[in-house]
């Protein structure tokens, strides 16, 4: 019979690819999606199945990591034999606004994943991972970062999540709990949230072109990432739970690119090279020449003309607004992923360009949508943070 799986976070960005792929692999799939008076389930929608079908893979709990008993009894009712606890208030510079909020759900809420599977006395029928994060390594003690190197968090988020790594290491320590933590660098992907930056870039550099938008505002452009792909990192998730033992494991591409590189590779990916000028809040990004066969290629000839008219008059496409500054930054974060690939096996196969390139196209996709939208009469929204 296949396993049993419940998914905290389903409706994110993690959560809908590894849904998919554990359904692939035979799971049933159980996941906790928040009542909202919208609906919330655009990433999972071609999962779903009709509650009246029998014997569905996919099954939704309505709950909230801030809810002990809702949790306990989803997980006394589905009997899950993997947990992914990836349910989180996952953006850092909102956790700034956020930090109670952020404190009891990515923090307290993973004590209560771990507290139901011990009072449920289900420790050795369930294993759980723990979405642990880079953003642990806050102020880096080292370069690159490895499973040995101090934390030091830089927000109300990283120390949420601090918590959470320690807690999923004690009921290991004192119960016997096969829990792990994966220490996850920032992983990316056409269906990425779109106030974290990589989207932010690749939907607006979208409009740009298409002429939805005239300007990218910009925090903090010299911040530099280790950016994967979304689609490989939850494989390693998976890879963590098949594990014998329990463990902590980085999980990262071992390459890491500064914010203003990701700008500059973005728009190279549709033919416009950009030249940055400036210091800080007066930094701005400049188009400086167009591949029209590049352009063409990807963006549409149809396009083209009135990209150059517009940029003619406006070629400063990126700006900076230090609203998007953060309190404490985090600058560099690079890790060493030598322990997954040799105790895991695990690989990334996406390289940044690659996933720039996916990300591009697909927001492209999205916003020629709109803007036929627009041609045929009908009013388009930003939707700016
Ligand atoms: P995401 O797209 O922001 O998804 C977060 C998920 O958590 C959503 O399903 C959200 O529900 C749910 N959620 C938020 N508050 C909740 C609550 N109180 N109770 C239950 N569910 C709640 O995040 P992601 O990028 O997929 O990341 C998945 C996990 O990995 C998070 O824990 C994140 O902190 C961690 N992480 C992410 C990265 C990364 O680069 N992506 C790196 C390291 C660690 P709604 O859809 O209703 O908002
Ligand atoms: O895309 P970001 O918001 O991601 P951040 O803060 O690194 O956090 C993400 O990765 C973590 C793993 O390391 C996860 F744990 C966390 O849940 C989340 O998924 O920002 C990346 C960098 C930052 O240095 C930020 O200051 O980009 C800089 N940045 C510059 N301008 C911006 C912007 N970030 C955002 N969101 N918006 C901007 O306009």
């Amino acid at each position: 019979m296949g396993k049993n799986a419940l998914i905290t976070g389903i409706t994110g960005q993690d959560g809908a690819y590894l849904a998919e792929f554990l359904i692939k692999k035979g799971y049933i799939v159980h996941g906790i999606k928040r009542r909202s008076s919208l609906l919330n389930t655009d990433r999972i929608d071609h999962l779903y199945q009709d509650p009246h079908i029998e014997k569905r893979n996919l099954i939704l709990h309505y709950g909230d990591l801030s809810d002990s008993m809702n949790i306990t009894r989803i997980i006394q009712e589905c009997r899950p034999d993997e947990i992914y606890n990836l349910g989180a208030m996952s953006h850092v510079k909102v956790s700034f606004d956020v930090p109670e909020y952020t404190a009891n759900t990515d923090g307290i809420g993973t004590l209560r994943i771990l507290e139901a599977v011990r009072l449920l006395d289900m420790k050795d029928h369930t294993r759980i991972y723990q979405a642990s994060s880079s953003e642990l390594y806050g102020l880096v003690r080292e370069v690159p970062q490895t499973e040995n190197t101090p934390f030091y968090p830089r927000s109300p988020y990283a120390c949420a999540k601090l918590y959470a790594y320690w807690i999923t290491v004690n009921y290991r320590e004192a119960y016997g709990l096969h829990a792990s933590n994966g220490i996850l660098f920032n992983h990316e992907s056409p269906i990425r949230g779109e106030t974290f930056v990589s989207r932010k870039i690749t939907r607006a550099l979208s409009r740009i072109v298409l002429g939805l938008q005239d300007t990218l505002y910009m925090g903090n452009l010299s911040s530099k990432r280790d950016w994967g792909h979304a689609k490989d990192y939850i494989q390693a998730m998976y890879l963590i739970l098949q594990q014998e033992q329990p463990d902590d494991y980085v999980i990262a591409t071992g390459v890491t690119t500064a914010v203003r590189e990701f700008v500059s590779k973005s728009f190279a990916s549709l033919g416009i090279e950009l030249s940055f000028k400036g210091e800080k809040e007066k930094e701005t990004g400049k188009v400086i020449s167009i591949n029209d066969a590049l352009f063409t290629e990807k963006a549409g000839r149809h396009y083209l003309d009135k990209f150059k008219s517009r940029i003619r008059t406006n070629p400063l496409v990126v700006k900076v607004d230090p609203g998007y500054y953060r309190p404490t930054e985090v600058d560099l974060l690079l890790g060493d992923p030598t322990k997954a690939r040799e105790k895991l096996g695990w690989k990334p196969e996406y390289d940044l360009d690659g996933l720039i390139n996916e990300m591009v196209d697909s927001d492209l996709l999205l916003m020629k949508k709109e803007n036929y939208l627009r041609d045929g009469g009908y009013n388009i929204l930003n939707y700016f943070e």
